[in-house]
């Protein structure tokens, strides 16, 4: 069993589509095993994105991701960090296939209602980085 982190970014929490996620992730048969809403601040923005500093977009998406709640989750299941990827849909909502996340959801590069984790390391990083060990069951 894998784990990944997953998280509904301001737009996807101000539109209300909180539930329409954890649905998705609850029919397909993962295990929800931490969650909770906050607000993240700058130096948590250039912790979970340190990957994307100095690119030119970076400015806005601090901003962006910074702007209100985010809902943070770990997920759990059998290849949950690709299949999670999968359901989101690729990062320009435009170019995301319908009857994903990002693709049913959003028509914005930036503003794609859902954060997941690319990858086996980033998902350990990630998790770390959000939830203490007490905090998931
Ligand atoms: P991912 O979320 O699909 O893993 P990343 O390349 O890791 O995509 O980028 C992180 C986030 O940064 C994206 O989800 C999106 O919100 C934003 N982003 C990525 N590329 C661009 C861009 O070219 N313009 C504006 N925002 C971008
Ligand atoms: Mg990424």
């Amino acid at each position: 069993m894998e784990r990944t982190f997953i998280m509904v970014k301001p737009n996807g929490v101000a539109r209300g589509l909180v539930g329409e996620v954890v649905a998705r992730f609850e029919r397909r048969g993962f295990t929800l095993r931490g969650m909770k809403a906050l607000r993240i601040d700058r130096a948590l923005a250039e912790q979970h994105y340190a990957e994307h500093i100095g690119k030119p977009f970076f400015e806005d998406l601090a901003a962006f991701i910074t702007s209100g709640p985010v809902v943070a989750m770990v997920w759990e299941g059998r290849e949950a960090i690709t299949t999670a990827r999968t359901m989101m849909g690729v990062t320009d909502s435009a170019l995301a296939a319908p009857g994903t996340i990002r693709g049913d959801y959003s028509l914005s590069k930036e503003e794609n209602v859902v954060h997941g984790s690319d990858g086996p390391e980033s998902a350990a990083r990630e998790i770390g980085l959000f939830f203490d060990e007490a905090e998931l069951v």
